[in-house]
């Protein structure tokens, strides 16, 4: 006995349930077999004929589905199978079934025990072809028991609620062409409403530029690897890859495409850049705009075309401004120094938009002004070199004396090669000169003294005229006499018998005057008798003075060192041990640079001239007071000098209501400093005279003088500090020996010291009065912290 009559009602409101819900399907699935979507019979085999029965239900749409339903519950025994038609798997390796399906809870049906169950079982059957005819159980592969579960839909129908099953199982590996699916019913009151067999894929996608075609899932769990291709327009940059999972998802993504050059990315593709636009790198995401002095006229631009006059060298990037070369440098700035010369020059007011502006110095050879030049060759040196240099500043050295140069200082930057514009330079003449005081001989006798000279070799013709100061031994040096002479050798007569002369020589010659060469100390007979000196003597002369020197710093540095030692070791020794005598000597070395008294000028501010620098006082900032010096007060400031770094600076003043000779002692101080150069000797920076109050400018010094420095930091430093702090003064005193210069009243009080402990020989006034304490001029003491 079959409960047939509850099918058609049953199966009605599922189907019309299930119809109106669930249609759609997933998009990564792909359906095989829809039962519900079959318009005509479904074919598929029931055996026995009194098991599984096809009914045909109309949906909303009065559609007709197709449905199998079987209910023999009351009968023992029962084995009704139920086959699909063939079901061709495609590509697919793993495929689901999705079934939908009412099964009665045999508790709601009376009289059935022991007879009715609640499962069926669903089977399948792999085959290459589709022409089974016959259900032969025993081909068929179980793929499980179906049971309705708890995740049922409930129905309402009258006062009773039906419950639609849903359960997806699924088969994997599959291998054949096709298969066949079997429902085999145990003795269960069943209506299956749908069946469908899909699969999945992973759908097609884009990512990270590249392109991933529709991919069906692999057979077991394992991901399918899948590669991707550009989409148009792009490029590959590193193998676009990503997995296709078993559940129809992509994973990880690796490699991309980027739009190739002159294209931008844009929704999952690549445009073209428009018109002012431009994408020189892969990698950048984005057209951008072209940059300064460029223009792109076309879509699809990978690079900007610089405008007219502007360049783009190869090592710019391409996103870099059209640049242009520089003006020509201005504002030279020569120091000549006999044959050298120091140029110094401001930068192009416009460095056509780079940063890398070097310059080249071409050199060339005048005669005379207007004539014709040559290029200079080599011999000259450059430091640090000629071409390509980096800072405005060059030294040039080896140049002939007496000879006119044209240097050329050209700017150049990175697109100067590219341009056909004329070069960028200004042009600077030097004349070189030469210290010429070689006496070569003298004539003495009772009242006159011949000397001859000559400049070196090299100069001997551009010598114009020999300048002849000459003056008593131990006489004021004011009471000087000046000769001149055109010719090579020259008389001075008129002198006293016995009495010892100093003389010196300068040359003035095509390409100017020359500076004083060294002392010459001759005495003329107390007889008339004539001496021939030779150029020997006197090279026998300068090297026992040279070693005179020597022993003299020795014994400066003697002194200095056992000064200290008598500080940390004889603590109370008595001050007079440390009375150290110097001895005024003149030194006398032919050809060397000797110091000129500011008194062998007629008109001292001459002095001042010729050795400091004038200053324009708006280049000053004075900041503050840092102690009273002899002549008015010693500030501290800063001192900036165009188109060079401002520097901390001394400013020496001299005080209001001054009278001349005050005014000519203060600057003596400056000629004399500012003949001086050496790393131990404050430096004089220049002189302000044009307004006032008049000013001295000097090298600023941190640490103030020696001896409250010291008193100060009095314990604090080591052996090494100290000595290299008397070396450095020993080594100051060397070259103002070196240069004739005595010094007068070294003492802790007249050193410097700067941050570096770097210790300075400071105070060349000349307003010493000598007269008043004549050991003052040959005796100094130093007083350590003994
Ligand atoms: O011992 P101080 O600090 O060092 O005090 C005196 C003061 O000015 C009067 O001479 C200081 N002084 C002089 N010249 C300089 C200089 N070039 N740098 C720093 N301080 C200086 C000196």
């Amino acid at each position: 006995m079959s409960f047939w009559w509850i099918y058609p009602v049953l199966v009605t409101l599922c189907t019309l349930f299930y119809s109106q819900a669930l249609r759609t399907y997933p998009s990564n699935e792909v359906t095989l077999l829809d039962s519900m979507s079959a318009l005509g019979d479904l074919g598929w085999v029931a055996y026995p004929a009194e098991g599984w029965e096809e009914i045909s239900v109309m949906d909303e749409r009065n559609t007709p589905m197709r449905t199998y339903q079987v209910c023999n519950v009351l009968e023992i025994n029962q084995n009704n199978w139920l086959r699909t038609s063939w079901i061709p798997r495609g590509n697919a390796q793993r495929v689901y079934i999705e079934i939908k399906f009412t099964l009665r809870d045999c508790n709601s049906l009376p009289g059935v025990s022991g007879t009715c169950k609640e499962t069926f079982n669903m089977y399948y059957y792999e085959s290459n072809y589709s022409n089974l005819r016959h259900i032969q159980e025993n081909q068929f592969i179980k793929i499980d028991t179906i049971a309705a579960d708890e995740s049922f839909t409930q129905v309402d129908v009258g006062d009773r609620v039906m419950k639609l099953n849903t359960e997806v199982r699924d088969i994997s590996n599959l291998y054949k062409k096709g298969f066949y699916l079997a429902f085999q019913d145990v003795g269960a009151c069943i209506a299956l409403v749908s069946v469908r067999v899909f699969y999945k894929k992973c759908p097609s996608t884009i990512r990270n530029l590249a392109l991933f075609p529709d991919t069906v899932t692999g057979g077991d769990s394992a991901l399918v690897e899948v590669k991707g291709s550009c989409v148009n327009n792009s490029v590959e940059f590193d193998a676009p890859k990503m997995y296709c999972s078993a559940d129809g998802g992509w994973l990880v993504p690796i490699g991309r495409c980027f739009c190739k050059l002159g294209y931008e990315e844009k929704k999952n593709g690549c445009q073209p850049c428009l018109p002012g636009y431009y994408k020189a790198l892969l990698t950048d995401a984005h057209c951008t705009p072209c940059p300064a002095h460029s223009f792109s006229l076309q879509d699809s631009s990978a690079e900007c075309t610089c405008e007219k006059g502007f360049y783009r060298p190869e090592t710019d990037p391409k996103s870099a401004a059209c640049s242009r070369p520089p003006s020509a440098p201005h504002n030279p700035m020569l120091t000549v120094n006999e044959t050298a010369v120091i140029m110094e020059w401001s930068p192009p007011e416009d460095s056509g938009g780079r940063k890398d502006v070097t310059y080249n110095i071409h050199c060339r050879r005048c005669q005379l002004e207007g004539q014709k030049c040559n290029p200079c060759g080599s011999g000259i040196h450059y430091i640090p070199r000629q071409f390509g240099l980096s800072h405005p500043r060059v030294l040039i050295t080896d140049l002939l004396p007496y000879t006119n140069y044209t240097f050329d200082i050209e700017a150049l930057n990175g697109v100067s090669e590219l341009s056909s514009g004329p070069k960028q330079f200004i042009s600077v003449n030097v004349t070189t000169s030469q210290v010429v005081n070689v006496i070569l001989k003298e004539r003495k006798s009772k009242d006159s003294i011949t000397l001859a000279f000559q400049g070196p070799e090299k100069t001997k013709d551009a010598v114009v005229e020999y300048e002849v100061i000459y003056y008593e031994k131990n006489q004021k040096e004011q009471n000087y006499t000046i000769l001149k002479t055109k010719s090579s050798f020259m008389t001075v007569d008129g002198l006293k018998p016995g009495t010892t002369y100093v003389f010196r020589v300068r040359a003035h010659t095509v390409g100017g005057q020359g500076i004083y060469g060294g002392e010459i100390e001759l005495e003329t007979s107390t007889e008339d008798m004539i001496a021939i000196t030779d150029p020997n003597q006197i090279t026998i002369l300068a090297i026992s003075v040279a070693g005179g020197i020597i022993l003299l710093i020795f014994l400066v540095t003697c002194f200095f060192v056992s000064g200290r030692h008598c500080g940390y070791i004889k603590a109370k020794q008595d001050p007079d041990e440390d009375k150290m005598h110097f001895q005024h000597g003149r030194v006398k070395l032919p050809g060397s640079r000797t110091y000129i008294h500011p008194h062998t000028y007629e008109d001292p501010n001459q002095a001042v001239r010729d050795f400091a620098k004038e200053i324009d006082v708006s280049n000053i900032r004075i900041e503050r007071v840092i102690g009273a010096g002899e002549f008015g007060e010693v500030c501290s400031g800063r001192l900036k000098l165009p188109s060079k770094r401002e520097i901390c600076v001394a400013i020496k003043s001299l005080k209001v209501g001054y009278a001349e000779k005050q005014r000519r002692d203060f600057l003596g101080e400056a000629s004399i400093m500012g003949q001086f150069d050496h790393p131990n000797i404050i430096r004089l920076e220049g002189v302000v005279t044009k307004c006032k109050p008049v000013m001295i400018i000097t090298e600023y010094m941190e640490n103030g003088s020696l001896d409250s420095f010291l008193k100060k930091h009095d314990g604090q430093f080591t052996v090494i500090q100290l000595v290299g702090m008397l070396r450095g003064i020993a080594s100051g005193m060397k070259y103002l020996s070196d240069m004739n210069y005595v010094h007068r009243d070294l003492a802790a009080r007249n050193i410097l010291v700067n941050s570096n402990l770097v210790c300075k020989v400071s105070d060349f006034g000349l307003s010493r009065v000598l007269e008043d304490d004549p050991e003052a001029a040959y005796t100094t003491r130093f007083h350590l912290s003994c």
